[in-house]
């Protein structure tokens, strides 16, 4: 109320605008930018206005909902927005949402996460400093879950790993002869293409791609490839033959003649990738590990026992039980006869 000043905490109404802004964040594309959502309300609790952001290039969440509010003639002045993550405070693709809900005399904004970019984030203090009154973390784990992968890539400036294997019970890839096809059924493998649908880019070494073949795409189970085709990367420095898998329709085709995993994401960070998964082979998995560089393992398990082939792994660097790298699991999925084990690293 007036008297005791402007709650320092979300109202029940904004909580509620908050759930709302978090359905509209949902509808926009997950990608190099945050899905995000805005409602305006007016002090009566009403809404003004409503938006969130379509992708990069695209006007930002509080910027549509502005939008939203002007076409239907509606005066934002001493309105509140509630927006999902913290109003950026940079000129990036768009200009700065700080200055766009200031110039609009919105008095309050209340967040839910703030925004980890260093390069964006300053919108609550610039709105603060101005006299708007600003409230943030609310429904902040809500607002987390939304955010998925981007959240803990942007924290630490690189992609979100996520490390897939498809093994034997006894945790090998490959027969003695090196014949792999198909260790784990057709309900796992359409499982695995999902998993590619929804990430940026897929990594493998040269040597899976010189003798697995692969084309790295992501498709039905009519074998139809999707409409989003991750970047298709290649780590080390043999060439991939003229005639692979690799050069055909799919996603771009990046190499990366190194054997540094913090190299490639590196070079993956600048194409703004946010979401990797790493395919193998043993070398190359071992060695996103060993650096410290997986945030995120699948492992399908299939019935089937080798007694013999190549691991999942390479040498990990681990020789006594005592340094094993230990794993929390997080989810375990059947899948037809086989099993999904997802995990996260423990860190040391
Ligand atoms: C969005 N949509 O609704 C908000 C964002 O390159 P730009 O100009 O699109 O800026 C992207 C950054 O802006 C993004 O990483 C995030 O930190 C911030 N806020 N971004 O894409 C939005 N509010
Ligand atoms: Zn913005």
């Amino acid at each position: 109320t007036p008297a005791d000043g402007p709650a320092r905490t979300a109202t029940p109404v904004e909580t509620a605008a908050m759930h709302r802004a978090l359905g509209l964040a949902a509808r926009g594309p997950r990608g190099v930018n945050p899905q995000v959502g805005c409602v305006l309300l007016h002090p009566d609790g009403t809404v003004l206005g409503e938006g969130w952001h379509r992708g990069a290039g695209t006007p930002h969440a509080e910027v549509a909902a502005l939008a939203d509010a002007a076409a239907q003639g509606r005066d934002v002045r001493g309105a509140t927005a509630v927006v999902t993550l913290e109003p950026c405070d940079h000129t990036g693709r768009t200009g700065p949402c700080s200055v766009a809900l200031l110039d609009a005399g919105v008095a309050r904004v209340v967040v839910g996460v703030e925004d980890p970019n260093p390069v964006a984030a300053g919108g609550a203090g610039r709105l603060r400093a101005a006299g708007v009154d600003v409230v943030t973390g609310v429904l902040a784990e809500d607002g987390a879950r939304l955010l998925g992968v981007w959240l803990p890539a942007v924290r630490h400036g690189r992609p979100f790993v996520t490390l897939k294997t498809a093994t034997s019970l006894d945790g090998r890839v490959a027969a003695a002869d090196g014949t792999s096809r198909w260790i784990t059924s057709d309900v796992a493998r359409r499982h695995a293409h999902g998993l590619r649908a929804q990430v940026d880019a897929i990594v493998v070494g040269t040597g899976t791609a010189l003798t697995d073949d692969p084309s790295l795409t992501a498709r039905t189970s009519d074998g139809g490839l999707v409409e989003h085709q991750p970047l298709r990367v290649v780590v080390g420095h043999r060439d991939v033959p003229a005639g692979a898998r690799l050069h055909g329709p799919g996603g771009e085709l990046l190499q990366v003649r190194t054997h540094d995993p913090a190299v490639v994401l590196a070079a993956l960070t600048q194409r703004e990738v946010r979401h990797v998964l790493v395919e193998g082979g043993p070398t190359l998995a071992a060695a996103f590990l060993r650096a410290g560089l997986v945030d995120e393992v699948h492992a399908y398990v299939a019935p089937v026992l080798l007694g013999a082939g190549p691991a999942a792994l390479a040498d990990l660097g681990v020789t006594s039980i005592g340094d094993a790298l230990r794993l929390t699991p997080t989810q375990v999925l059947p899948l037809g006869p086989d099993v999904l084990v997802v995990a996260t690293p423990v860190p040391p």
